[in-house]
């Protein structure tokens, strides 16, 4: 069989059993936000001034400068306020709807998929439209444009910080309870253009191959897991997630 025949035979393949599924989970990451304008971290756009963003995302960096920590929040804030839902996000909300048990986990943090009308969203990684005071815990959604600095909690004056999950820190426990409850049950699962090298994300398509479920990637390139996944299907995902939902 020729290589077009093959990526058509394993679509088609893909979207009988996405019609065929009980309980679906998806996994998304930056690459499904790339064809709504969002950088993503790993590629091109993971750059703001000389700082790459992940030296940024660390309590680290916030300790030392939480001024310049701010002001990449704000940019990316900036960025990510006029940008729209694409195909890919209103896809996911067709599969949510034709499905009996649906569960979409997203390492994203620009609110995307709840802006296309996905319901069931687990964000792994936090939102950047939410605050967190560095003293008393309190949480709010918070949608300025910039926030000024130095940013206050009106409760207790604490310093505010974005409410995502930098590197070295836990995941919340009760979504991430949530996220391998919905791995364990789940009959098949989309990982959908996340690069696989941040944890435990990266890790959850294999949790949930273990567990039995038939997994399927979809990325523009090859990651460390596309081998190990039933299906890899390269391309863009606001091409390919539509039509595998069709
Ligand atoms: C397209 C496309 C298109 C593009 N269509 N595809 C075990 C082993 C080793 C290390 C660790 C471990 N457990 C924990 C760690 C430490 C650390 C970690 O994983 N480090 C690795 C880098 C080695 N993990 C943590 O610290 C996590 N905490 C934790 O586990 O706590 C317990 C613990 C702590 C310490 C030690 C041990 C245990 C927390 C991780 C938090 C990640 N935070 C960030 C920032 C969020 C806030 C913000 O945005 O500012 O999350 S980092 C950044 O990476 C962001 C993303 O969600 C995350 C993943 O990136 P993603 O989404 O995969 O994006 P890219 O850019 O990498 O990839 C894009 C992909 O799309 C590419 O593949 C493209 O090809 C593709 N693509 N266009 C389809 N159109
Ligand atoms: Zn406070």
């Amino acid at each position: 069989m020729s290589r077009p025949e093959q990526v058509a035979k394993n679509m088609e393949m893909v979207r009988d059993k996405l019609r065929q599924a009980r309980r679906i989970v998806v996994l998304t990451g930056a690459g499904i936000s790339a064809e709504s304008g969002v950088p993503t971290f790993r590629g091109a756009g993971g750059l703001w001034r000389t700082y790459r963003a992940t030296d940024l995302a660390t309590p680290e960096a916030f300790a030392k400068d939480p001024q310049l920590v701010w002001e990449f929040y704000n940019y990316r804030r900036e960025v990510l306020h006029p940008l729209k839902p694409n195909d890919a996000h209103k896809a996911l909300v067709t599969l949510e709807q034709r499905c009996e048990h649906f569960v979409l986990l997203t390492q994203n943090i620009d609110g995307l998929h709840q802006a296309a009308g996905s319901r069931s969203v687990l964000e792994l990684h936090g939102n950047i439209w939410w605050v967190r005071c560095t003293r008393c815990g309190l949480k709010t959604e918070d949608r300025r444009v910039p926030i000024p600095f130095p940013p206050h909690c009106e409760a207790c004056g604490g310093m505010l910080r974005p409410d995502v999950v930098w590197f070295g820190e836990s995941l919340d426990a009760d979504v991430l309870q949530r996220a391998y409850t919905s791995l364990e049950h789940c009959d098949l699962m989309l990982v959908i253009g996340t690069s696989g090298v941040v944890q435990p994300a990266a890790s959850m398509g294999v949790y949930a191959q273990q567990h039995g479920a038939f997994v399927v990637e979809i990325n523009l390139e090859p990651t460390p897991y596309s081998r190990a996944f039933a299906v890899s299907l390269r391309g863009k995902a606001g091409e390919l997630v539509p039509r595998l939902v069709q």
